[in-house]
């Protein structure tokens, strides 16, 4: 779907964010120094029409959701001490350390979300004992029980470390996942770009390169990928802007990133909330809002922003559908790594809470598979009720990169 871009320029107030909005309007692209300005500007009115109007041209009304259901089969990681905003990861020997045998993985594929679940999202910590054949086996059992299920696993940080562990390149770990069942690959291990950033937050982890590097290699496999940045640690504004930047840049090349997902930094639990002496919140909701609202003004060859309600509260992921998002993520089971970091949210949200969530914004519901293909059109208004599900109807995106 794409329509006509109607910017309200009465609304916007900064003329800095004014400015930029011209430029919009005439198919101009975003510089690293306008989304600079606008994380500085107090426009945040402005700054979220303006993506709305870009948004509404690319979507219309239609917000869309996976059901899918989160595996993290292992929290053993060797980054453990040195990535130290994570709370999720344990050493081998440490309490609540675990691994998931194939058994376990298979007992809780089973169980998630009544048989509903239409995409498992599996990551784990970079375990040693985890190698390609652990994940080969993984993927080719559940797709032999159940082979609707598309399989989007490992970050580029989990790829990287398998293919150091086992000795082969990014490309032959990548082809051997891929045929054992692989279909997409998550956004996460991206957390900010920069080398200062990286240094004090997650020490010894995949540079941005080599980051990049894997996903342009997924894309020229034909896997197409998610991709994130963590933002409200240490980072500064020009930070997360080279960050876009690099990703806007793949983009370009490749055309493989599905969606971009900004990840609200969580302080509780972990080291650097610690050393920061935060607790709590260390995100805004402006921030929060703003962070969606640019990714999806400079990103303007990604198609889909996504919104994580575990993170940022169903609260503002809803208001947040008035600033640039057209998805939210789904119907989340148990998922683990946030609630390792206080999120307080709830672990899952049932498909009617999402329904409401969505049409209280005044928009569509609708249901999309792993590739962000309508699969079904929630209609209808009233209160939040499901009324019923319309017959197919797809949006795609263009793309130099076929659906694996
Ligand atoms: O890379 C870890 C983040 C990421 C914390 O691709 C934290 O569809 C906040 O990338 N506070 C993994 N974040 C999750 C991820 C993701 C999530 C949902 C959808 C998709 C997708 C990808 O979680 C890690 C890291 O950036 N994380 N610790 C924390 N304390
Ligand atoms: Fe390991 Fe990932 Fe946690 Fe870093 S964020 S310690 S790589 S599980």
């Amino acid at each position: 779907m794409s329509g006509a871009l109607t910017i309200p320029f009465a609304r916007i107030t900064d003329p800095v964010v004014r400015r930029i909005a011209e430029r919009v309007a005439a198919g101009e692209r975003l510089t690293q120094a306008d989304g600079v300005a606008m994380f500085a500007s107090a426009d945040l009115t402005g700054i979220g029409v303006l993506a709305d109007a870009v948004n509404r041209a690319r979507h219309g009304d239609i917000v869309t959701f996976a059901s899918n259901q989160h595996i993290n089969p292992t929290n053993i990681c060797t980054l453990r001490t040195t990535c130290v905003f994570c709370g999720y990861a344990r050493l081998p020997k440490e309490a609540g350390a675990y691994r998931y045998t194939l058994e376990q993985v298979m007992a809780e594929a089973r169980t998630g979300n009544n048989g509903m679940t239409r995409e498992f999202h599996i990551v784990g910590g970079l375990d040693m004992q985890a190698g390609l054949e652990y994940y080969t086996t993984m993927f080719r059992a559940l797709k032999a029980e159940l082979p609707h299920v598309h399989i989007k696993a490992l970050t580029a940080v989990e790829i990287a470390h398998i293919a150091r562990i086992e000795k082969k390149t990014w490309a032959e770990v990548l082809t051997a996942l891929k045929e054992a069942g692989l279909d997409t690959m998550p956004g996460g291990g991206a957390e900010t770009f920069s080398a200062a950033v990286r240094e004090e937050i997650a020490r010894k982890k995949l540079g941005a390169a080599d980051y990049v590097g894997v996903h342009r290699t997924a894309h020229e496999l034909g896997i197409r990928t998610n991709c994130t940045m963590l933002y409200g640690h240490v980072e500064t504004y020009a930070d997360r802007m080279e960050h876009l930047q690099m990703l806007r840049d793949l983009q370009d090349e490749t055309g493989g990133f599905l969606a971009y997902i900004p990840l609200a930094y969580h302080p509780d639990d972990n080291e650097l909330g610690k050393r920061l002496n935060r607790q709590g919140i260390a995100t805004s909701g402006v921030d929060d809002l703003k962070n969606l609202a640019i990714g999806r003004l400079f990103l303007d060859n990604i198609a889909h922003i996504k919104s994580h309600w575990i993170m940022v509260t169903p609260f503002l992921s809803q208001i947040a559908l008035h600033y640039g998002v057209n998805d939210l993520e789904g119907t989340v089971v148990r998922e683990k790594i946030y609630h390792a970091v206080g999120a307080q949210t709830t672990q899952a949200m049932s498909l009617d809470d999402l329904l409401k969530l969505i049409r209280g914004a005044g928009k569509v519901p609708a249901e999309r598979d792993s590739f962000y293909r309508v699969l079904r059109k929630f209609e209808g208004t009233e209160d939040g009720r499901r009324t019923d599900a319309s017959a197919e109807d797809s949006f795609g995106h263009p793309s130099s990169v076929s659906a694996a």
